[in-house]
């Protein structure tokens, strides 16, 4: 079965979406997601212009050779826009296999190793109380699992606090918007928040929080201290990543859980911190991170030193890339949670898709494939449109880390 057409399709069913799609000389077709929010035009033309040719009478089939034509061949390694390129067509050759076997893609990957996937709602509100109250929808849906985020006083808007209670959407501007930063504000308020919710919840459901790159590794240490009573799931993402030797720091002071890796590209961003037990959960998902094939050889890595997989799941990453998750996730031997947030409901439409909820799990489905798919026709309803994420800066007007 030979690669017969490779096409990029953009849509903005609310917010930008690309993605890759494939069709065989046999007609089978397979979809994979190559949405970089903010920078989403540079992977379309970086597979339009770079990729589709290169594919075109290509066998199908050889996703491992297809894999490594792509990373080693383009001479320049990694990369965001690189590795969102390749997890594109290995998603949407993923596909075709599975399809093409008639199985869905866990089976595929080595069967099912365990019955649904425990997934992670967001709450977020404006003041403590409104997260909480947040919290307590999420429990009464049935979520086993919860981020919670609030705004802080004295601060007009923080990482992770929607408009929109269930759709959370920070890509809000054709240019950045600004935000004003305050680590003392937040460092203040955050232990408030969980010693309320632990207050008014018990200990019955996992409590998650992302700090989202925002502190210095003592600050971070500090942080993880202040929450250790309240025995969270994870924190996030507590300092930059690109300093690895930051987290033996932190993980000298806190044993609060440290998960990390949403913005890696390859197993070389996770090595160190996997090798040297620096975290407990790696984020790293199928579009980000090369695809099912490349996320694969991170789970098994993080596997020798028992960390687990908590992939990421914003709604700027696509359908696609939830379902190829899903399955992933029912494979993994390792798997620890899954992130999700609810898509618009034009963006369920555009993508149709297997994967349900039920009781705090989300469970892949089992047609062949992947399970989800694109309407083009309704997908060319919606072109593109300019859309940034914000950025900080301090109050003296210093850029910091969004
Ligand atoms: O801000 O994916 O844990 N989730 C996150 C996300 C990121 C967005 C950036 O595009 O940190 O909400
Ligand atoms: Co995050």
């Amino acid at each position: 079965m030979k690669i017969a057409a490779v096409k990029v399709i953009v849509t903005c069913p609310g917010r930008n979406f690309v993605t890759l799609k494939i069709t065989t000389d046999q007609g089978v077709h397979g979809i994979g997601d190559a949405t970089l929010n903010g920078r989403e035009l540079a992977v379309v033309s970086y597979l339009q212009d770079h990729v589709a040719d290169c594919l075109v009478g290509r066998d199908a089939g050889a996703i491992e050779d297809i894999w490594q034509y792509l990373y080693r061949g383009c001479y320049w390694r990694r990369g965001p826009v690189t590795m969102a390129a390749i997890g594109a067509v290995d998603t949407a050759l993923w596909d075709i296999k599975a399809k093409a076997a008639g199985m869905p893609l866990y089976e595929l990957l080595g069967g099912r190793s365990r019955r649904g996937v425990m997934v992670y709602g967001h709450a977020s509100g404006r003041d403590i109380e409104e997260t909480s109250d947040e919290v307590a929808r999420y429990i009464e849906l049935g979520y086993r699992a919860i981020r919670a985020q609030s705004g802080v006083p004295g601060m007009d808007s923080t990482y992770g606090v929607s408009a929109d209670r269930m759709y959370y959407e920070p890509a809000d501007a054709a240019l950045p918007t600004e935000n004003v930063w305050s680590t003392e504000k937040y460092l203040d308020h955050v232990p408030k928040l969980f010693d309320r919710l632990r207050e008014r919840f018990g200990f019955g459901h996992h409590l998650l929080h992302d700090v989202h790159h925002r502190l210095t590794p003592m600050e971070a240490a500090r942080l993880g201290i202040s929450l250790e009573d309240y025995r969270l799931f994870w924190m996030e993402d507590p300092t930059p990543v690109e300093n690895q030797e930051a987290f033996r720091l932190i993980r000298k002071h806190t044993v609060t859980p440290l998960a990390v890796g949403e913005i890696f590209n390859t197993v070389w961003d996770c090595k160190d911190l996997l090798s040297e037990q620096l975290i407990d959960y790696i984020r790293t998902t199928v579009t980000h991170a090369g695809g099912i094939t490349h996320l694969r050889r991170i789970a098994d890595l993080a596997a020798m030193y028992q960390i687990r997989t908590g992939c990421h799941g914003a709604t700027d990453l696509s359908p696609v890339c939830m379902g190829a998750a899903l399955h992933f996730d029912t494979w993994a031997p390792n798997f620890g949670i899954q992130e999700y947030m609810l898509h618009t409901e034009p963006t369920d439409e555009v993508f149709p898709h297997d994967y349900r909820f039920s009781e705090g799990e989300l469970h892949a489905g089992e047609s062949p494939g992947h399970g989800v798919d694109i309407d083009e026709r309704l997908a060319a309803k919606y072109p593109y449109r300019k859309a940034y994420l914000p950025v900080n800066r301090l109050r003296d007007g210093t850029m910091w880390n969004w």
